[in-house]
């Protein structure tokens, strides 16, 4: 293979580090820059060298060496710290291309770990997303699927599959030998499901946390959802005022609540029969970020209740909710129960999951907003709650919510006794996961992968 090169290293640092990796890397390292390494077999090495470039030294550099298969990538490779100027970097650079090295393309040096049994295909996506880690949990996870925590998951789920699909198979072939009961199949599916359902779950939460965490705010107009946007910012960045659809597109920033980055956004004021096209988009605008918060603050004016402009609302979200009933100061307790009462038996007649729905009484306006605050807190903690620790890798997201859904009309067979039909549907599992294993389609794989990748990784 071809030896590449590539800084591994922004600009702007005190030191950089090139890295060099393939067959002929020490070779090229010598006669690009005049030195002898002295390459111990098996062993690295770290020594201080003057890089010449013709009779000038360019740089003191430690050189690194370490021989294959002892290296990250399980080629020979050369790591050369020089000092963090970007000129150094690119004479280095340029020199051992001319000397027979090749730029390496994003994401080269770990394709080749992969390609050399160095690493898993998963645990080379780990690496890639604990590069970009930026709080604990990011790296908690990351650094568990590195560790091979997410793959044993898998690799035991698809024993169990498989297991159950030739228990169905064999029960199929000698029925009249039947032992299995379908109370057996049921539980067995049932465990695929679950499995697959704590993945899919934990894969939202991922996302979340890999990302900003959106947080909308919506509701009529005149509710008051300015007014807490200024009070959750701690200034005045929205204008308030008392004239309906003030707020005509949606309005971000971006605010630490309990240690989460979120991305807090306002959103125009949802009036059914809007007057002009200007509010009617800012309408359409506001129900996309209604649907994909991650958290949405139902701004409820109580003088007004719990109306069709709520449901509807209610009903585009896919997050977690808290109704925000504000104004508190304009009515009596027994209208605040009263507003409660109506949203908890619409909640319930809608079949919405109660657990995504919580209250919190305002007065945006002063900013008495505590207990939005506390519950906002509350759901971003249960956020963080991750079962199994799996990076929001791109190629397993729909992935696995085809293989829950697939696993769903398992037991579904199973319990309208069609085993045909279950282990077949579990044969497609067990392909999903081989997948995801990298045991299939790798090409395809590897190629997705490694496109995402910096260059010197
Ligand atoms: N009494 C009282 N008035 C409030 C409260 N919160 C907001 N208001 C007032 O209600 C009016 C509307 O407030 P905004 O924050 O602009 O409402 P909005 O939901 O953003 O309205 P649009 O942008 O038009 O959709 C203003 O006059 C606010 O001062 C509150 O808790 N109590
Ligand atoms: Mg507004």
């Amino acid at each position: 293979m071809d030896t590449i090169v590539a800084p591994a290293t922004p600009t702007g640092g005190a030191i950089a580090i090139v890295r060099v990796s393939g067959e002929d890397a020490f070779h090229i390292v010598e006669s690009s820059f005049k030195v002898n390494l002295a390459v111990k077999d098996g062993k690295w090495n770290a020594t201080l060298k003057k890089l010449k470039i013709g009779d000038e030294v360019l740089d003191e550099c430690i050189v690194l060496t370490m021989p294959a298969p002892k290296s990250y990538t399980g080629e020979n490779m050369v790591e050369i710290h020089s000092h963090g100027s970007s000129f150094i970097v690119r004479k280095i650079v340029d020199t051992l291309i001319k000397h027979g090295a090749r730029a390496a393309q994003p994401g080269e040096f770990t394709k080749r770990a992969v390609l050399n049994g160095k690493m898993s295909i998963l645990q080379a996506e780990a690496i890639n997303w604990l590069i970009r880690s930026e709080n604990s949990k990011g790296w908690e996870i990351a650094k568990k699927q590195l560790e091979g925590e997410f793959e044993a998951v898998i690799r035991k789920l698809r024993k169990g599959i498989i297991d159950l699909a030739s228990d169905m198979v064999a029960d199929l072939d000698f029925s009249d030998q039947v032992e299995l009961s379908m109370d057996y199949f049921e539980k067995k599916a049932r465990y695929v499901l679950g499995v697959l359902e704590k993945i899919v779950k934990s894969l939202e939460r991922s996302v979340v946390i890999f990302n900003e965490t959106k947080v909308v705010i919506a509701g009529r107009p005149n509710a008051g959802k300015s007014s807490l946007m200024n009070s959750l910012l701690g200034r005045d960045r929205v204008i308030v005022s008392d004239i309906e659809g003030t707020t005509r597109d949606f309005v971000s920033e971006t605010v630490n609540i309990g240690g989460f980055r979120i991305r807090l956004v306002d959103t125009a004021g949802i009036r059914l029969n809007a007057s002009d096209e200007v509010e009617r988009e800012g309408i359409r605008k506001a129900y996309r970020e209604i649907e994909g918060a991650t958290v949405l603050l139902l701004v409820v004016d109580l003088e007004r209740g719990f109306g069709d402009y709520e449901k509807n609302v209610l009903l585009s979200a896919n997050g977690e909710i808290i109704i925000v009933l504000n104004k508190s100061d304009r009515v009596d307790d027994s209208r605040i129960s009263e507003v409660m009462e109506s949203v908890t038996t619409w909640v319930k007649n809608e079949e919405l999951d109660c657990g995504r729905v919580n209250f919190a009484i305002t007065v945006a306006k002063d900013g008495i907003i505590h207990e939005v605050v506390d519950k906002l807190k509350t759901i971003l903690k249960g956020i963080l709650d991750v079962e199994i620790p799996v990076v929001p890798q791109e190629r397993y997201l729909a992935l696995f919510k085809d293989a829950h859904k697939r696993a769903q009309e398992v037991v579904d067979a199973v319990r309208n006794g069609m085993l045909d039909a279950a282990s077949f549907l579990l044969e497609e599992i067990v392909r999903d996961l081989e997948f995801v294993l990298g045991k299939v389609d790798v090409e395809e794989v590897l190629d997705e992968v490694f496109s995402k990748f910096c260059i010197g990784k």
